[in-house]
């Protein structure tokens, strides 16, 4: 449901000076430290962060797709990890139980995740299966009234923070591919359920990635996503669907920061006697960054509003992930060169963004398997 014109308004203005005034400021120390403040995670809860996409009768701000985007892009003014924090029990770690969850399930475990006192992750990579991610080895056997789980899911962000754990595991051994797929909704404190070590990533210190490991863990029967099995592939899809939005929206939001970033600089640097902000090869580089924003900004504001119109999204959902993400790369490339040699050290902070959206480009679907989306989407209507 949309939120009436004044109170979008005065949420964003809330977002937007939350980013500026508490976060912005905090960026290098975060990314040293790899941590955010235990006083930032509990503002972020209080301003009701981690409930902007649960729908309003379990406590959540209940944003339709529309909104959302638009916090998304406000929220990528500042370094990623800080969404982050929150952006599991937004997205991924929410939403099948949102969209597929049975009234119980939801009643259950929402107004929790709304409030942040639980915060959701995705559990659908393993070794083997990342991309190809109808290749899920994970085993789900029903044994009486519950289902044994056994295997290892991989990167998974936020799990080192999760309470609950969304799991994809295999219901039908006889169906390799994605209709033997269930999904689960396991409590981490689960007996037999362990996180491996945090890894050591390339950017976004602050939000933090691990495996899980699934030892004989009983599932009771409840925690079947929807009480169906055989369809947590769809489910994961569709709630992929909408995470890639929401990261095309964040990539517009970088985006912005890095050109705004750029052009201050451009403008203060003289370089031959004048600001190099005057070069045209300069010039050059700040607009093409801007011209290449605006085209994904445009992009995701339609695809967001044809979801919230009922349209299936599959296919826009992936032409906005790839093109925005691919865009944050080059912007954060520029952005490294027209700040010269300060954009290649750490104190101007634009070294850092340009490593934090790398990961852009990768999670929630690289931008080849967004690619393979469109074009099969493209082959299906031909024929
Ligand atoms: N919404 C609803 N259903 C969908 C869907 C969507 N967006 N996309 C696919 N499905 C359904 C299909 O309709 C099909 O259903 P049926 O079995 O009833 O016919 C089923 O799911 C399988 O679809 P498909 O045949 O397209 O599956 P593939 O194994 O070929 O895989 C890709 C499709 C490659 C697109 C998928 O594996 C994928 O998105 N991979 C990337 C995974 C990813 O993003 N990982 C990141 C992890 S989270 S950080």
């Amino acid at each position: 449901m949309a939120l009436d014109p004044e109170t979008l308004k005065q949420l964003l203005e809330t977002v937007d000076r939350f980013v500026d005034q508490q976060l912005r400021p905090i960026e290098s120390e975060v990314g040293e430290q790899d941590r955010i403040p235990d006083d930032i995670i509990a503002q972020m809860k209080s301003l009701g962060f981690y409930g902007l996409t649960i729908p309003e009768e379990y406590g959540g701000l209940g944003l339709n797709m529309s909104e959302e985007v638009e916090v998304a892009r406000i929220f990528g003014h500042t370094s990623p990890a800080f969404r982050s924090a929150f952006g599991t029990n937004v997205g991924i770690g929410s939403q099948s139980l949102v969209i597929d969850g049975t009234e119980d399930q939801k009643r259950r475990y929402l107004p929790k995740m709304a409030t942040g006192e639980i915060v959701g992750s995705f559990c659908l990579t393993e070794p083997e299966a990342g991309s190809d991610a109808a290749a899920v080895r994970m085993t789900a056997k029903k044994a009486g009234d519950v289902y044994i789980l056994n295997g290892t899911k991989r990167f998974i962000t936020n799990a080192p923070q999760a309470d609950l754990l969304t799991v994809f595991a295999r219901t039908n051994p006889d169906e390799k591919g994605s209709r033997g797929v269930s999904a689960f909704l396991v409590d981490r404190h689960t007996e037999g359920v362990s996180m491996g070590k945090p890894y050591n990533k390339m950017g976004q210190q602050g939000a933090h990635v691990c495996d899980v490991i699934f030892e004989d863990v009983r599932a009771p029967a409840d925690s079947l996503v929807g009480g169906k099995e055989n369809v947590g592939f769809r489910t994961a899809m569709k709630v992929l669907d909408k995470g890639r939005l929401h990261i095309s929206a964040i990539s517009v939001g970088v985006a912005e920061r890095l050109i705004a970033d750029s052009l201050r600089y451009a403008m203060e640097r003289k370089q031959f006697g004048q600001p190099i902000a005057e070069f045209q090869l300069v010039q050059a580089m700040l607009a093409d960054s801007q011209t290449e924003c605006y085209a994904a900004r445009c992009m995701v504001k339609d695809a967001a509003g044809r979801r919230d119109a009922g349209e299936n999204v599959a296919a826009i959902a992936a032409s906005c992930k790839l093109f925005a993400t691919e865009m944050v790369g080059r912007v954060a490339d520029r952005a490294v060169q027209i700040h010269g040699g300060a954009g290649y050290i750490e104190d101007y902070g634009i070294e850092r963004f340009y490593r934090d959206v790398r990961l852009f480009r990768i999670y929630e679907g690289t931008s080849q398997i967004q690619q393979t989306v469109i074009a099969r989407d493209m082959i299906r209507r031909a024929k």
